[in-house]
């Protein structure tokens, strides 16, 4: 499927201009440049959501490229495009190849977007924006998946506590109870970048959603968006397609015990 979206975009946004509210806020903010052309290779219910995403709430162009209902079709498309590194997203912005979720975010929100889902640099949300943008893949996708594979690699008899995973998603859930959102006051880039690991944490069963609240309210405000549902639409018309099997349902809570990965 060869699909060329953002057509609600201004000519503003085409221009790269932003347009939100809160590039008042940021009157330090450098001026956009102009946007190249954007590419995004994608796989349904993947990383790469995050950057149909972001053009979606920013209001800017792109191509999606992916064979719909087809993981396997749309992964070949992306080898055939970047043969050494294949992944979900690629994104071709003017003639580059880029990977890495968090890297294109902050390009195009820097470059195109000043002053649009990021806090001002000298605000005191800053910081922790800038922290959870790193820690969605850094320290949250890292602990999930690794936690993941070393449980499906030698399934414990019983189903234990997956300690790290617990840990990673409880640091997020405190955060929120104190701030509505990952970037602090206002949504920001970082909850594009914190979803899809919170939604793998539970869609995976590596935690019990019951015990984080405050994250499964944060899903449903996200989950209200305009322009989440735009992604969805155009992302994943099918809704999620290959998803990983879930693991087995918890033991009773019993005394934590750490998983160690094979070998
Ligand atoms: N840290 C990268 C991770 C990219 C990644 O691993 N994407 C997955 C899809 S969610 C992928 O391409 N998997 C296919 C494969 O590794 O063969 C990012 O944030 O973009």
């Amino acid at each position: 499927m060869k699909q060329s979206m953002g057509r609600r975009a201004s000519l503003g946004a085409l221009a790269g201009l932003a347009a939100s509210p809160l590039i008042a806020a940021n009157a330090s903010a450098k001026p956009a440049r102009p946007l190249p052309p954007i590419t995004i290779y994608h796989l349904e219910g993947r990383r790469s959501e995050r950057i149909v995403w972001l053009m979606e709430e920013l209001g800017f162009p792109y191509e999606l490229k992916f064979k719909r209902g087809d993981l396997a079709g749309s992964m070949a498309m992306i080898r055939e495009f970047s043969p050494v590194v294949p992944m979900a997203p690629t994104v071709k912005y003017g003639d580059q190849v880029l990977v890495e979720s968090g890297a294109i975010i902050e390009l195009i929100l820097n470059r195109h977007a000043p002053g649009r889902l990021q806090p001002a640099l000298d605000s005191r949300d800053y910081p922790n924006y800038l922290m959870w943008m790193h820690f969605a893949e850094g320290s949250l996708a890292a602990r999930l998946f690794s936690d993941y594979r070393a449980w499906t690699a030698q399934p414990p008899k019983q189903r234990s506590r997956l300690v790290d995973s617990e840990a990673v998603v409880q640091f997020a859930e405190n955060f929120l109870g104190q701030h509505p959102w990952f970037g602090g006051a206002a949504f920001s880039a970082a909850d594009i970048m914190m979803m899809f690991p919170l939604n793998a944490a539970t869609g995976l069963n590596l935690v019990e959603e019951a015990q984080f609240p405050n994250v499964a309210a944060w899903k449903a405000r996200i989950e209200a968006r305009p322009a989440y549902q735009h992604m969805l639409a155009k992302a994943r018309p099918d809704g999620m397609i290959g998803g990983l099997p879930r693991l087995p349902q918890h033991a009773p809570a019993g005394p934590r015990e750490t998983l160690k990965a094979p070998g």
